[in-house]
């Protein structure tokens, strides 16, 4: 907390393009804290090259997720957005954090037991301590909120650990984050595999819809949904694929399962995966409209970066500058 005021935090990785699972567990909950919180939304660029990124890619992406944060209604006045990368504090607190962080701890996080068995390659000591990073990005805002999707739970959870640590050592430093997931949206699954989470960095563009996919596109990938041979829509243990369809459909809709249920009755599953996709192409409409207008004037882009890395970094060296004192680190004027 700063100033009596709330804080919220989030990131989003510029690593790929956005999915709609991006945008259901994470992106269009960050504006519900825009007016009674002080709000920081950051694409995490550090995060992203803990896997090999084309350089132009990673550019080109991190102006994208800026336009995309606009796009679904951040307005850079109410809020700050900014990258990474521009606000050298996270790094610095990033390394102290290292320190109060143990190795035990870092093995355990499945995110880095899932990326090192997919990228067996390259498994790097960044993204073995990807989530202190993440925790420093949290504890430098001193931030009471984190909207998440629920496969980062667990990295917000690590976050409070290693601020609870510190605290226990040297008091009242950091606020203790609480992760914030959304009752619907939390994990949107693949739609080839619906036992597997919607990843933006899947091999399959057929897997998953992006926010930026057109009309046509949107409506097809969701009629070759993997389903099941029942023939009723209903939600169920072990019908996967039409349980990820329902909770796409129901949070487009705001409609529970049994409304589903009731309005499908004595139709197929053709007319359901129909009406998933026409729900989703009409939600992401506005979007794509607004994101290609902001896309468009990529000098007012890095003016946005530029005031939010301002902004940010206000806060940011508060508490890196508390934390190096408390530490023992001298600090000359
Ligand atoms: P990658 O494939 O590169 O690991 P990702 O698609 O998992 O990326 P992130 O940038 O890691 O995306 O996540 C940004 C936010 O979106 C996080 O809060 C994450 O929990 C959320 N999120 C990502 N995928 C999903 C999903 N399928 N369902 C719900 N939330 C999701
Ligand atoms: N690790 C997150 C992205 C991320 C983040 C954060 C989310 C980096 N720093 C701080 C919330 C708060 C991910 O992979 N989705």
């Amino acid at each position: 907390m700063f100033n009596d005021q709330k804080v919220s935090f989030s990131g989003v990785q510029p690593s790929g393009n956005l999915t709609i699972g991006n945008y259901l567990g994470a992106l269009r909950n960050f504006s519900t804290y825009s007016e009674a919180y002080k709000t920081f939304y950051c694409v995490v660029d550090g995060h992203a090259i803990t896997v090999r990124q084309v350089p132009a890619d990673l550019r080109r992406r991190t102006y994208e997720t800026l336009a995309l944060y606009m796009a679904c209604g951040l307005d850079p006045n109410k809020n700050t957005l900014y990258v990474q990368s521009h606000v050298h504090e996270h790094a610095e607190l990033s390394w102290i954090l290292n320190c109060f962080t143990m190795f035990g701890e870092l093995s355990r996080m499945t995110q880095f037991k899932d990326k090192s068995a997919k990228h067996a390659d390259n498994i790097n000591a960044g993204l073995f301590t990807y989530p202190v990073l993440m925790a420093a990005d949290i504890l430098l805002y001193q931030t009471d909120v984190v909207p998440v999707g629920i496969d980062q739970k667990q990295h917000v959870e690590l976050a409070r650990d290693i601020a609870t640590r510190f605290n226990a050592v040297f008091p009242d430093t950091f606020t203790i984050p609480e992760p914030v997931v959304a009752k619907s949206g939390m994990k949107i699954m693949s739609l080839a595999d619906p036992t597997k989470k919607m990843s933006k960095s899947d091999e399959n563009v057929n897997a998953v819809v992006y926010i930026l996919d057109d009309r046509d596109t949107i409506i097809r990938k969701f009629k070759r949904a993997v389903t099941d041979s029942d023939t009723c829509v209903r939600y169920a243990e072990g019908k996967d694929g039409i349980n990820n369809l329902m909770s796409i459909y129901s949070c487009f809709t705001g409609k529970t399962n049994e409304e589903i249920e009731r309005e499908f009755e004595g139709k197929g599953y053709g007319d359901f995966k129909a009406a998933v996709g026409e729900v989703c192409a009409d939600a992401l409409a506005p979007v794509q409209e607004k994101f290609n207008a902001f896309l468009s004037d990529k000098a007012q882009l890095e003016a946005q970066m530029k005031k939010g890395a301002e902004e940010a970094s206000y806060y940011a060296r508060r508490t890196l500058s508390k934390v190096q004192k408390k530490i023992g680190f001298v600090q000359v004027k």
